[in-house]
């Protein structure tokens, strides 16, 4: 059973989660929320484009709204977020506004990442940027230095490295960045800067990060010229857009949470509609399957540019193997989940190369390793990863999500196959990206 309690007198909230009584599996179909990259991209891109986008399926985390909340402030006519068919009214690449405050990208790395590609390439005009405690504290040189070597002018705390930010828009230069890290966030901020470049914005980077703004630029009209053999990608600019209509597949991120769920829990069935199975994202069901998961997809489509599926999860049991190298940008979000399955796998698993998991929402390799560690688990941290000797036996206590969504619902998880009640503190971040997480979860065990 899960039960989300109000913890007052502070604004948090504790998840109370009891394993499904002995004989009880999770079983039915589910849908999952729309894909929380793709929706901050067709909210910024409809803003940016000449005419009108309309989005269905868009995501209702907090994350997504924040982005739609900047967008407003820069002169984008959003409609209510809530339909099922949101509509925006694109204002024109160079037609964004200097807001009257500050633009505030509140928990999301996404939004205040991308965002500052367009605002450093406004040229007059002068923005402010901040972000939640967590935002404030992770870093910002990764973007602001390559869009510097264009010509930006952007200041900010601790050596122009951490929000607050503040932008001078200005005409920026074309330009070739090799990042040192596999970021689609990177990429997709000086892709967009290039929309406003008279001439070739490059990106390279050393692995292949998710793929969707290079998706939906094109199909908003801009010219790029893509080589995956060397992880490059050239935005010929300038490259006006024009708005369309785009169809969130669900978050492969969020069913990743489904997958263990129904893999752990014995004599479990669930089938987990119309998720997005991008190949850049798709490494989650490469290795639950090489551990052992009992994973199928069915009904494959594509979707305005996007392939989805169904995926049919059984109940398995897994195998603990080594995860590491180009793998780990295509599952970076989903490292947290994978680390409950390999709790409950037989063997030993080791997460490397994942150093980048130190500065997302909180230290994800720090607090997975103490909160996974508080229920029992087998867990010893590395600078660039986590070990998992997995099949100890779990028993409930209290943790904490360090106010990450992806701790949070991982948490959860764990606590579905952990003897006794386990309480999740601050579990309210779920709602950054999966609002009906607790509402999923506790239908699932009830059923
Ligand atoms: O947007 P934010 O806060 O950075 O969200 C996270 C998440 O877990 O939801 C990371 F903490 O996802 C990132 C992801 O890790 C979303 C993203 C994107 O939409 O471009 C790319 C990844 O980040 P990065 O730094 O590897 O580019």
């Amino acid at each position: 059973m899960a039960v989300l309690h109000l913890s007052a007198p502070d604004p948090h909230q504790t998840l109370q989660v009891t394993p499904p009584a002995a004989g009880l599996a999770l079983q039915g179909r589910l849908r999952i929320p729309g894909d929380k990259s793709i929706s901050h991209r067709a909210l910024m891109l409809g803003a940016i484009a000449e005419g009108e986008t309309v989005i269905e399926g868009l995501l209702l985390g907090e994350d997504p709204r924040s982005t739609a909340q900047c967008f407003q402030q820069l002169g984008a006519k959003i409609s209510d977020l809530n339909s099922e068919r949101v509509v925006v009214q694109g204002i024109g690449l160079g037609n964004l506004q200097e807001p009257l405050d500050v633009l505030n990208a509140g928990n999301s790395g996404t939004t205040i990442r991308l965002m500052l590609g367009l605002l450093a390439a406004q040229p007059g005009k002068f923005f402010t940027v901040t972000g939640d405690d967590s935002l404030r504290s992770r870093p910002m040189s990764r973007v602001i230095k390559p869009l510097q070597s264009m010509g930006a002018q952007i200041w900010g705390r601790h050596q122009n490295s951490l929000a607050p930010l503040a932008v001078q828009g200005q005409a920026l230069q074309p330009s070739h960045y090799t990042s040192p890290i596999a970021s689609a966030q990177v990429k997709s901020c000086l892709l967009l800067a290039g929309l406003s470049i008279d001439g070739d914005t490059t990106v390279t980077e050393p692995a292949l990060s998710r793929d969707h703004s290079e998706r939906m630029l094109q199909a908003f009209g801009a010219k790029l010229t893509i080589d995956p053999e060397h992880h490059r990608v050239t935005i010929h600019g300038p490259a006006p857009l024009t708005g369309q209509t785009v169809v969130v597949p669900g978050d492969i991120s969020s069913a990743a949470f489904w997958l263990v769920a129904a893999s752990i829990v014995p004599g479990s069935e669930l089938v987990i509609e119309n998720v997005g199975i991008n190949p850049t994202r798709t490494g989650v069901l490469e290795v639950l399957q090489q551990m052992g998961a009992n994973i199928s997809l069915e009904n494959e489509r594509l979707v305005t540019g996007e392939p989805v599926a169904d995926l049919r999860v059984k109940a398995s049991t897994l195998q603990g193997c080594t995860i590491g190298g180009a793998v780990i940008p295509r599952l970076i979000d989903e490292i947290p989940i994978l680390a409950v399955a390999a709790a409950f796998a037989q063997g030993t698993t080791r997460i490397q190369d994942a150093a980048e998991l130190r500065v997302k929402e909180s230290d994800r390799l720090a607090v997975m390793a103490s909160e996974l560690g508080k229920l029992g688990a087998k867990i010893t941290e590395f600078p660039d990863g986590l070990e998992i000797v997995g099949g100890q036996a779990l028993v409930g206590a209290d943790v904490d999500s360090f106010t990450d969504h992806r701790i949070a619902m991982s948490l959860a998880i764990a606590a579905l196959g952990a003897k006794g009640t386990t309480r999740i503190h601050r579990a309210e971040a779920a709602a950054i990206s999966y609002p009906e997480f607790v509402e999923t979860l506790s239908h699932l065990c009830q059923a």
